[in-house]
């Protein structure tokens, strides 16, 4: 097996415009799985609403394609009944904490074994380019040209009002960590969430004066530094992993199963 076979190429070309972010994002999920063991038999994928959600076409898992904002208790309810199974959401910025973002507190809250990957491209990128709740302030966008007015939300907080969740920062330009971040979310027994900065460059970069793609990537390369050992709290553009203030992980009730294990 390669990691190639848990990408359902045939279907290509994706409906990702050429240079988006996504792809890479899919290339290292498919690789994770890959070294994991993840297959059909054992995991399932549930995606929401935005191009981010289409991902789940183009991966040979059985996946469901939620209402927007829904994929977090659509996941939570597959751990409840098939707790053998790995269940990874993946989803955007906008669909994870705008329209779901009340769905968000309480997963956090609640911490089902299900592994979160939110492509935070920053904006509403299949509608167009519209402010989120991730969108920087000043950042000029389809609904806010003269710029961003509000503070984004602080995901990393909203993760870690929970003792035992895993919050874990990369971007798609650093490889080896978002591969690394993804690998040890899947693993963790309990809530996980990788928050992954990626470029929407038709939607977003262009209009806040990138050229292309690869300049948004060299931002990210320039602009991102991976945070000190043992961090309990990264700072604004460090990257890293924070897995939770509590020494031993609790296991949630019934989701103490092996990954990998378990038939779908
Ligand atoms: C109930 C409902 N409200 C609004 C929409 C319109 N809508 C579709 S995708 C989307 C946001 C997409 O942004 P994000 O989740 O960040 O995904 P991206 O496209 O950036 O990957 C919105 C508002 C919808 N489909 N359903
Ligand atoms: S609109 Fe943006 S997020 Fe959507 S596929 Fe194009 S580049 Fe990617
Ligand atoms: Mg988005």
């Amino acid at each position: 097996m390669s990691y190639k076979d848990k990408i359902k190429s045939d279907l290509f070309p994706t409906i990702w415009c050429p240079g988006c972010g996504i792809g890479l994002i899919m290339t290292q999920l498919a690789m994770v799985m890959d070294d994991l063991g993840l297959d059909k038999t054992n995991t399932v994928m549930v995606t929401g609403i935005g191009c981010t959600g289409r991902m789940g076409a183009y991966m040979q898992f059985d996946s469901v394609y939620t209402l927007h904002g829904r994929t977090l208790p659509v996941a939570e309810a597959i751990a409840t009944v098939r707790p053998e199974l790995n269940v990874i959401v993946v989803s955007g910025d906008g669909d994870l904490s705008s329209i779901g973002g009340n769905h968000l507190l309480h997963a956090i809250r609640r911490n089902p074994r299900i592994t979160v990957l939110c492509n935070n491209n920053e904006i509403y990128g299949l509608t167009g380019g519209q402010t989120g709740p991730t969108t920087p302030v000043g950042t000029k966008t389809v609904s806010s040209p003269a710029g961003a007015t509000y503070s984004p939300v602080n995901l990393q907080g909203l993760v870690n009002t929970n003792a035992n969740a895993f919050y874990a920062k990369t971007t798609v330009y650093h490889q080896g960590p978002m591969r690394r971040a993804i690998k040890e979310a899947i693993e963790w027994p309990g809530f996980a969430f990788v928050d992954i900065t990626s470029q929407c460059i038709e939607n977003n970069g262009r209009r806040i004066g990138f050229p292309s793609a690869n300049e948004m990537l060299n931002y990210y390369k320039k602009e991102y530094r991976t945070a000190p050992p043992g961090a309990t709290q990264l700072a604004n553009h460090q990257l890293g992993i924070v897995k939770g203030h509590a020494a031993e992980p609790a296991v949630p009730a019934g989701a103490g199963a092996a990954k990998g294990s378990g038939e779908a």
